[in-house]
């Protein structure tokens, strides 16, 4: 039988719903540079298509804009992005999503290893986390694979192919929390089971081939909801659930 061993983590729309930090922080970014782009929530969710900040200034600007950027500028507004968003997080104005401080809690106590992996900037991932969990949360990650420390973002499997390499585990003794369709083709095109917490910026994806979509792990006070798929869950996703998740999931 296959051991529930790790979970490796998402980390925008997952951990904490920080897309609409970096939306603000972009056209911030682009204001400075007297730039008149207005990236609305509306237009913010198509360009949510392509990964990374970079790329994402690239495709709006090639593909919205039908213009061409050059990559100095594209490097340039991404750093002016960075800095807000990271001054909004180190404010602590972007708080973790229901259930995360207490599954990691749990994880650590039942001995099953975390680690993240995501496509946002490791400064991002960095602040984020010490401004949620504290100054030694970072310590609690046996791996966090961020942005560039591979060449091909997700949807493309190479960061949690990385994150397993690191951990030497295997696909099927890992279970992915994921909130997009990229986050999703990323990790079960590799065969990690995944669960999916959406969010307003991708309640509307597709999630073919995840183990449960839900609208939250939940708390106590905070009920979850099955929004696709079947399991018998209790009313907040605990590490109990998904270790069972995970066991039905495997044995499939
Ligand atoms: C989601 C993303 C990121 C952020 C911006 O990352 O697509 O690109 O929107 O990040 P995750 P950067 O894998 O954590 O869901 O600007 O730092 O690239
Ligand atoms: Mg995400």
């Amino acid at each position: 039988m296959t051991e529930l061993k790790a979970i490796i983590f998402d980390v925008d729309g997952t951990l904490a719903n920080t897309e609409e930090a970096h939306r603000q922080a972009f056209n911030y970014a682009f204001q400075q540079e007297g730039l008149n782009w207005d990236w609305t929530v509306e237009l913010y969710t198509k360009l949510l298509k392509v990964t990374g900040g970079k790329e994402r200034i690239r495709y709006y600007v090639n593909d919205f804009l039908n213009e061409e950027i050059k990559q100095d500028l594209v490097v340039k507004l991404h750093e002016s992005k960075n800095e807000r968003y990271q001054s909004l997080v180190k404010q602590k104005l972007i708080p973790l999503r229901a259930g995360i401080s207490r599954i990691i809690d749990e994880a650590k106590k039942a001995n099953i290893r975390i680690a993240i992996a995501t496509t946002t900037s490791p400064g991002n991932v960095n602040n984020l986390v010490t401004a949620t969990m504290g100054d030694d949360a970072l310590d609690w990650f046996d791996v966090i694979a961020a942005a560039d420390v591979v060449p091909i973002k997700k949807p493309k499997p190479d960061v949690y192919e990385y994150v397993l390499g690191k951990m030497n585990l295997k696909a099927q003794e890992c279970i992915a929390l994921e909130d997009s369709y990229n986050g999703v083709v990323a990790a079960t095109c590799i065969n990690i089971p995944t669960l999916i917490t959406v969010n307003n910026y991708t309640e509307n994806d597709k999630f073919e081939g995840a183990m449960l979509v839900v609208d939250q792990l939940g708390d106590p006070d905070v009920p979850c909801k099955i929004i696709e798929g079947e399991a018998d869950i209790p009313e907040y996703i605990d590490i109990e659930t998904i270790k069972k998740l995970h066991k039905d999931f495997v044995k499939a």
